[in-house]
């Protein structure tokens, strides 16, 4: 999978150097860029935005280096080797996707990720918040799949933090970053539960005991436990996540544990 980002602040980026999706870079699984929006301005004091049309508080981001980058980025995609087809880069007929990170955007959730994992070319152009000039989308999308994501219903001063949050979600799930791949199926969100509390040793600890079942070796009795917690603490801190699901299917689910 190819990921490039385009940001004007490039440094806040740099975390991806780290940790699994740091690994994955070093093994050629993912290939990452990260490009500095300035380096698209043709102006001397290297200007990315200019007061809204209409007025209102805040600043615009100008169209110009938007689409100069995103047509750099575009033209590199088109020449890089993609693993699917030695030689070709992105394959015909499969647009990239662009993501615009906005609080006006689709929430960004586990699917949503699971979708995008299994793109080849994801570009992510980061903007601050008032926006980009929207022309920049409609031009965007005769070239890429375009797609407003937010993180939830909150305000961040710009797309950074965001584009941090969905490359991990979605780099973690793509083959072979994960070493584990078991580790996938019993996380939060997997089968639209939340995750089950989990203990490690010592079996006492301040006073405090580990659940008993949990040291019984009785893998039934655990299973059951462990789904119970889940609907549980799903039901106390999600409800909408239980409503989201479909009852026949959880209780197939629930008889099969
Ligand atoms: Cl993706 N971007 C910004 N700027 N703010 C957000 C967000 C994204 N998601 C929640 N708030």
């Amino acid at each position: 999978m190819r990921i490039d980002v385009v940001s004007i602040f490039p440094e806040y980026l740099a975390a991806l150097d780290l940790s699994l999706i740091g690994k994955a870079r070093l093994q050629g699984l993912l290939e990452l860029s990260v490009e500095d929006l300035r380096r698209y301005t043709t102006d001397r004091h290297r200007t990315v935005d200019d007061t809204p049309y209409g007025g209102g508080a805040g600043m615009v981001m100008k169209p110009e280096p938007w689409a100069l980058a995103l047509e750099d980025v575009l033209e590199r995609g088109a020449a890089a080797p993609g693993p699917a087809a030695p030689g070709a880069g992105t394959p015909p007929g499969e647009r990239p996707v662009l993501v615009v990170p906005s609080p006006a955007g689709e929430v960004f959730t586990q699917a949503v990720a699971r979708e995008l994992a299994e793109r080849e070319h994801l570009v992510f152009a980061c903007g601050r918040y008032e926006g980009i000039d929207e022309r920049v989308v409609d031009w965007a999308r005769e070239r890429f799949e375009v797609r407003p994501m937010s993180l939830g219903d909150y305000v961040l001063n710009g797309g950074e933090v965001a584009v941090l949050a969905m490359v991990e979600a979605i780099g973690r799930l793509v083959p072979g970053v994960i070493g584990n791949p078991e580790s996938l199926v019993e996380e939060s969100h997997s089968d639209g539960l939340l995750e089950y509390p989990v203990y490690t040793k010592p079996a006492l600890w301040r006073d405090r005991p580990v659940p008993e079942v949990l040291l019984s070796g009785h893998h039934g009795r655990i299973a059951r436990w462990r789904r119970d917690l889940q609907l549980r603490r799903t039901a106390a801190r999600r409800p909408d996540l239980v409503a989201a699901l479909d009852p026949a299917a959880l209780d197939r689910a629930d008889r099969a544990v």
